[in-house]
């Protein structure tokens, strides 16, 4: 633990916080969920229940997750708007700090609570590199029942709410760098042997992806590649001769799995930060938005970390192309074909590598989004 003045502060007068978590899809809403609570236990010495509504995706990413139990100081609980602990609850049950995870909204049972306990209020909201970020972190939103609650955003720049970033992480990354044999041996853990001069790339998409085209794109590299994908993913490969599948490993081990890569790819939100840490040149597959709208988020993140990174223009250059061709974000006759960008970001891999770790330095000097999450706290109570 890490405990600091704020830190202090918050426990002793608000120890107790409930955070609220829908699946929407997929794993990011529970691993974000996740991590942040996580990081309220560990480092902060703060007593946070994770109300989920579907407990079985966190069971997938961190094992013997179930409702009913604590793990690393997180008392994890099924989110059941008829669970009487959510439907009627006293109001001196409703914890000192309600936290809505991504867009969500806190149950209507334990909301007539909290307009007697008033507890503070604040949505926890998606990641975005967009400017407007900071000019709406920190905004209250007062409600007509006389609530109010307040808006942190997770972003980049100063004057936003930063990025998660467990405090012993940066040492984790670096031990971890500098150790071949930790490598092999994590290698070895997931059934992949470590021959010389094979380069791996870790590979997480969404299923409908051109994993195939990508994969053949490899294939026709001169050095040679090895894609690490996870079971589901490497079906969707046509178990291609560059793909290893490898086990779906825990939340915790991910990490190590990049850190053993050349290049990363990952979607999401989650998985995007924890390769931005990795330090590894990373493909962003974004999560898609009607009518295009993630395009500006993608663009907003491109920019910065162009911006921060700087990277050779010709490696910027071919990171971008590749981001379009990935995601499909801009007209077909503005993007390259995929392989044509995945061998120019090849090609400049030295650089982005270089640049990823440049940012990654940079990026740490701000403080990390759970810190930011508890001085906020601290300055409303
Ligand atoms: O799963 P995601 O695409 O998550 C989402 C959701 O769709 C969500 O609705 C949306 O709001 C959000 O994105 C923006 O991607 P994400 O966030 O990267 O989550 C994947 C998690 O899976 C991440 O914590 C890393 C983890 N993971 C493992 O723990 N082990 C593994 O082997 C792999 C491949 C991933």
């Amino acid at each position: 633990m890490h405990p600091t003045s704020v830190s202090d502060a918050v426990r002793l007068r608000a120890p107790r916080w409930d955070l609220f978590c829908r699946v929407v899809d997929h794993l990011g809403d529970a691993a974000i969920g996740w991590r942040l609570a996580r990081q309220l236990a560990r480092e902060h010495g703060l007593r946070p229940r994770l109300w989920i509504d579907r407990p079985e995706v966190l069971g997938e990413l961190v094992p013997g997750a179930v409702p009913g139990i604590e793990i690393d100081g997180v008392a994890i609980e099924r989110w059941d708007d008829d669970d009487p602990r959510l439907a009627t609850p006293a109001p001196e049950s409703v914890a000192d700090v309600v936290v809505a995870l991504l867009a969500g909204t806190p149950p209507d049972g334990y909301r007539a609570a909290m307009r007697v306990r008033r507890p503070v209020w604040v949505a926890y909201e998606y990641l975005s590199a967009e400017p407007w970020v900071a000019s709406c972190h920190g905004l209250p939103s007062p409600k007509a029942d006389g609530l109010v609650e307040h808006f942190f955003f997770p972003g980049f720049e100063p004057g936003t709410g930063g990025l998660l970033r467990e405090c012993d992480l940066p040492d984790r990354i670096e031990a971890f760098d500098t150790d071949p044999a930790a490598r092999h041996a994590f290698l070895a853990s997931i059934g992949v042997a470590s021959e010389p001069h094979t380069r791996f790339a870790a590979l997480l998409c969404y299923p409908d992806s051109p994993v195939a085209a990508l994969l053949d794109a490899f294939a026709a590299r001169p050095e040679r590649w090895r894609a690490l994908l996870p079971p589901a993913l490497h079906r969707t490969g046509r178990y291609h001769p560059v793909a290893l599948e490898v086990p779906f490993v825990p939340q915790h081990d991910y990490d190590r799995l990049l850190g053993c890569c050349d290049l990363v790819f990952v979607r999401g939100e989650d998985s995007f930060v924890r390769a931005l840490w990795s330090g590894r040149p990373m493909v962003w597959q974004i999560y898609r938005q009607a009518e295009l709208a993630h395009r500006p988020k993608l663009q907003a993140f491109l920019a910065h970390w162009i911006r921060v990174a700087a990277p050779p223009e010709a490696a910027a250059a071919a990171l971008k192309a590749l981001h379009a061709a990935w995601n499909g974000t801009e007209p077909a006759s503005d993007t390259p074909p995929l392989d044509t960008a995945l061998h120019a970001v090849l090609d400049s891999l030295g650089a982005l590598r270089d640049a990823a770790g440049r940012w990654r330095r940079l990026q740490a000097e701000h403080p990390d989004a759970a810190s930011s999450l508890v001085a906020f706290i601290e300055r409303r109570l």
